[in-house]
């Protein structure tokens, strides 16, 4: 019998279901077999999908799946936090399209929900992006609700990332105001079928148009202008120029260096958050609740400090910290 990784490699779904499942259960299995997978990485092209609560993110990403598919491609969908208190609201039609996507064996959705701490949610959705990567899925999307601090540190893992905003709902200034503005590659005005949309393609416009940064652009440099494009769900509209625009930055990435760069950031960021979470799973088995009870109760009665004691703990975990200035 074929082991996991080799199976996974030549694109069984099984392997890949199952592989997802241990990273999702942080089994130390998956590390293993995530490092022999890395050497068949990179290849993806990865889109993030963000927006407001009911911006029509999920409708989106299912048409933008028939279309993917349409033009041969093998397609990965994260959707991360599906349980959010506002979802459930997609038409039902676009419901029985998801399903009968999910029946196309070049089609894997997997759902991701958002517990756990900010960074184990980013790392674990990148260890799943690396595993359909490494499957033969590409383009991978990855969908997340809200502009949220997690979200944001999600929507870094991608390449190029979409931000969806729906006709009058105010979704220009929340992105704004969730430092969305900095991460989005392209702007998509959905539900263009609904009165006001001309509006908020406007308003994006604008708001683009004054941003300093993208005004005072280097002439001789490849440049990416940020699209402001408008998508209809209902009327099935925009999505053959949203599948080109999304292909034109993954050019824009790879003509001007960008993501040569973007790459080497994701892999400092990457072994940071490794470490990071072998630290606290090592504290985690050293030391019990009652020890931090008695811990904590020492420290706030002023009997003991906390940098001792974070010194002393390190070194249980085999970490030698300094205490000494
Ligand atoms: N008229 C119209 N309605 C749409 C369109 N796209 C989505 N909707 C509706 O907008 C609502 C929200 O759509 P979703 O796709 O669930 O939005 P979402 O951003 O994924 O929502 P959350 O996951 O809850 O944040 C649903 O009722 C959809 O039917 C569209 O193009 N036109
Ligand atoms: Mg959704």
């Amino acid at each position: 019998m074929q082991n996991i990784v080799e199976r996974l490699l030549n694109g069984d779904r099984r392997a890949l279901a199952r592989m997802v499942t241990l990273i999702e259960n942080e089994a130390p299995a998956a590390r293993r077999y995530l490092s022999e997978l890395h050497q068949h990485t990179g290849h993806a092209h990865i889109v993030g999908v963000t927006g407001a609560p009911g911006a029509g993110k999920s409708t989106l990403v299912t048409h933008l799946v028939r279309e993917l598919r349409s033009r041969e491609h093998k397609v990965g969908v994260i959707a991360v936090d599906p349980s959010s208190p506002f979802s459930g609201g997609a038409l039902l039609g676009d419901r029985i399209r998801m399903m009968e996507l999910a029946g196309d064996p070049q089609i894997f959705i997997r759902s991701m929900a958002s517990r756990g701490s900010l960074g184990g949610l980013s790392a674990s959705t990148r260890d799943v992006v690396h595993a359909m990567d490494a499957a033969g899925y590409n383009p991978i999307i990855i969908e997340t609700v809200g502009t949220g601090q997690a979200e944001v540190e999600v929507m870094r893992a991608a390449q190029t990332v979409l931000v969806v905003c729906a006709p009058g709902m105010g979704d220009e200034v929340q992105a704004i105001k969730a430092g969305i503005l900095e991460i989005a590659d392209i702007f998509v005005v959905s539900k263009a079928d609904r009165p006001g949309s001309d509006q908020t393609v406007a308003e994006l416009a604008m708001m683009l148009s004054l941003d300093p940064a993208r005004r005072q652009h280097d002439k001789t440099q490849p440049y990416w202008k940020i699209p402001v494009l408008r998508t209809s769900a209902l009327n099935n509209q925009g999505l053959v120029e949203l599948v080109d625009a999304l292909q034109q930055h993954r050019a824009y990435l790879d003509d001007s260096g960008q993501l040569a760069r973007r790459a080497q950031r994701q892999v400092r960021s990457e072994i940071e958050a490794l470490i990071l979470h072998t630290v606290a799973n090592a504290l985690k088995q050293t030391v019990d609740a009652e020890e931090w009870q008695r811990l904590i109760e020492d420290i706030t009665a002023r009997e003991r400090d906390p940098y001792s004691v974070a010194a002393e703990l390190a070194t249980r975990i085999g970490l030698e910290v300094s205490t000494q200035l």
